[in-house]
């Protein structure tokens, strides 16, 4: 690290989805009790930081990111003793704390809301919501033609007839920014975590919250779920940028702590006024992500978050996967190829400067899992009128050990989401046991990275080695991803790691190789 720089500046977060990491309770939901049962993993991988989905008091309609009170911990994850006892715990490890800030929207069962519901229209109450008359002679019809994420209206209409905006599910209404009782109250929120010595957040849809005045219509109402453009009324309005400056003046009386925004921003310009010296300290940059499994596209996702970052001088971020996304094992085509390549792709990411983001479950090499429709929980699926599965397959349970569902993860067979029984070759224990695995190779790769890796600047320089190649020197070391179909030299020098077996002057395809030339 560099004189002065923070301490998440090149550091390596680990993303715990709490439904889904490890249960301490029997009630076949993961908790905070299960996260400090089994801190010694994240110790065993070296991870700096934790990022923590919301534990926050929830209805759960959207598993957490309906929070009904943002000041306490939901009884399922084991309430705020549980969390001050990990902050405490994680803490003894040297591993740092940070969690999910959602001020975008509440849930609909947050007093707020109801108190809203309860006032009636043009009541101060209504006021922290986005209410509106509908259009059509008896304003039947929504107020404008915006749709959720999630699929369907964005809007919907409350037994005396007005409308609320909800840019989620129906049970998370958005919040009205343009109150100032809204970020007095986040105010309250921020200070609160952070006097308890959590490390910082991570906020959720950092690109939202600021609405357009006059909300005007949609000129691509068709978009595909999870999706946005950058000109979507719907996200990324300019007044976003004044309420991040508000958050940052809260942070600043807390230097130990980090902001990083979920920012789902593609042109580089846009992305990094997120990142200004009194914004965000991060961005979530998901370039990386979207990126196909192809030398050409992985350079230009590289160069282009590079580039973002670079332009306030901020810490690049690189994520591969999140509780949002397909499993990068199955993004990248399943089985061993789709294993394969993601192994690969973590040597690239992990040889990145910056600061990068593991998914609980990576480390095992997990894929997506075909769940049956009766499990599936995700709001998508009901809001897509079951023609979109939603995000439950990324989200299935970790294995920890045994040769039968539920792996250690629980000791109620009914888990919240079933667990395949395929999954007892990818148990933490038996993958700890064997040198070879994903999880070996991960604690590695992990551990080179904070070693053999000097990173002095945020870039990186690239090699030309021939087509379906990427290479490029990052922290003194040189990192070769093949995505072609053949064999490849590698240039000379000592291979630290390689994603796959290699004899050390070669790179098979779909593999990734780190190179000490000197
Ligand atoms: O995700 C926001 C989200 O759904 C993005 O994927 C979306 O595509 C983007 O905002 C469009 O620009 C966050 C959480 O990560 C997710 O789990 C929650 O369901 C969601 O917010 C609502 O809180």
């Amino acid at each position: 690290m560099t004189a002065g720089a923070k301490w998440w500046t090149n550091a390596i977060f680990y993303q715990i989805y709490p439904r889904s990491f490890a249960d301490s309770d029997g009630d076949g939901v993961g908790d905070l009790g299960g996260v400090v049962a089994h801190l010694d993993h994240l110790s065993s991988l070296g991870v700096d930081a934790i990022w923590l989905n919301p534990v926050t008091v929830s209805p759960m309609a959207d598993h957490g990111y309906d929070v009904a009170d943002p000041r306490d911990v939901d009884p399922l994850f084991g309430g705020l003793d549980a969390l001050d006892r990990l902050v405490q715990e994680a803490h003894a490890r040297s591993i740092r704390v940070t969690l999910d800030l959602v001020p975008n929207h509440t849930s609909s069962q947050h007093s707020w809301f109801q108190s809203a519901l309860a006032a009636g229209p043009g009541s101060a109450e209504r006021e922290r919501y986005i209410f509106r008359d509908g259009r059509g002679p008896a304003g039947e019809q929504p107020p404008n033609n915006w749709v959720s994420v999630f699929g369907g209206p964005a809007w919907t209409r409350v037994p005396d007839g007005q409308w609320y905006l909800h840019l989620f599910d129906a049970e998370q209404p958005d919040l009205n920014w343009d109150n100032p009782e809204v970020f007095e109250d986040l105010e309250k929120t921020l200070r609160f975590w952070l006097d308890r010595g959590v490390d910082g957040f991570r906020i959720d849809v950092a690109h939202g919250m600021s609405k357009p005045p006059g909300l005007p219509d949609m000129t691509n109402p068709d978009i595909e779920m999870l999706r946005s453009q950058d000109d979507d009324p719907r996200f990324n309005h300019e007044g976003v940028h004044e309420i991040h400056r508000g958050i940052r003046s809260v942070l600043d009386d807390y230097p130990h702590a980090v902001s990083i925004g979920e920012i789902w921003v593609f042109d580089n310009e846009d992305f990094a006024k997120y990142l200004r010296p009194d914004e965000l300290h991060m961005g979530f940059n998901f370039r990386l992500v979207r990126a196909e499994f192809d030398a050409v596209s992985i350079h230009g996702a590289i160069e282009n978050a590079l580039a973002a970052a670079s332009i306030e001088d901020a810490s690049p971020t690189w994520t591969l996967s999140n509780h949002d996304v397909d499993r990068e094992v199955t993004r990248y085509g399943g089985g061993h190829r789709g294993l394969a390549r993601a192994r690969a792709m973590a040597m690239v990411m992990l040889a990145l400067p910056g600061a990068v983001f593991v998914y609980n479950g990576e480390e095992l090499g997990l894929p997506n899992v075909d769940l049956p429709d009766e499990v599936l929980q995700d709001p998508m699926w009901e809001r897509s009128g079951h023609t979109e599965r939603g995000r439950d397959a990324c989200r299935v349970p970790m294995p920890w050990s045994g040769s039968a569902p539920p792996f250690g993860f629980s000791s109620n067979p009914q888990t919240w989401l079933p667990i395949p029984p395929q999954w007892d070759t990818l148990t933490v224990a038996r993958q700890k046991a064997d040198p070879d695995s994903t999880l070996s190779f991960f604690r590695s790769i992990l551990h080179l990275r904070r070693n053999a890796f000097h990173f002095t600047e945020n870039d990186v320089e690239w090699l030309s080695l021939g087509p379906e190649l990427l290479a490029f020197f990052s922290g003194g070391v040189l990192c070769v991803l093949n995505t072609g179909t053949s064999e490849r030299a590698l240039p000379a020098g000592t291979v630290i790691a390689s994603s796959a077996p290699i004899d050390g002057s070669s790179l098979p395809p779909d593999s990734a190789a780190w190179v000490v030339t000197a």
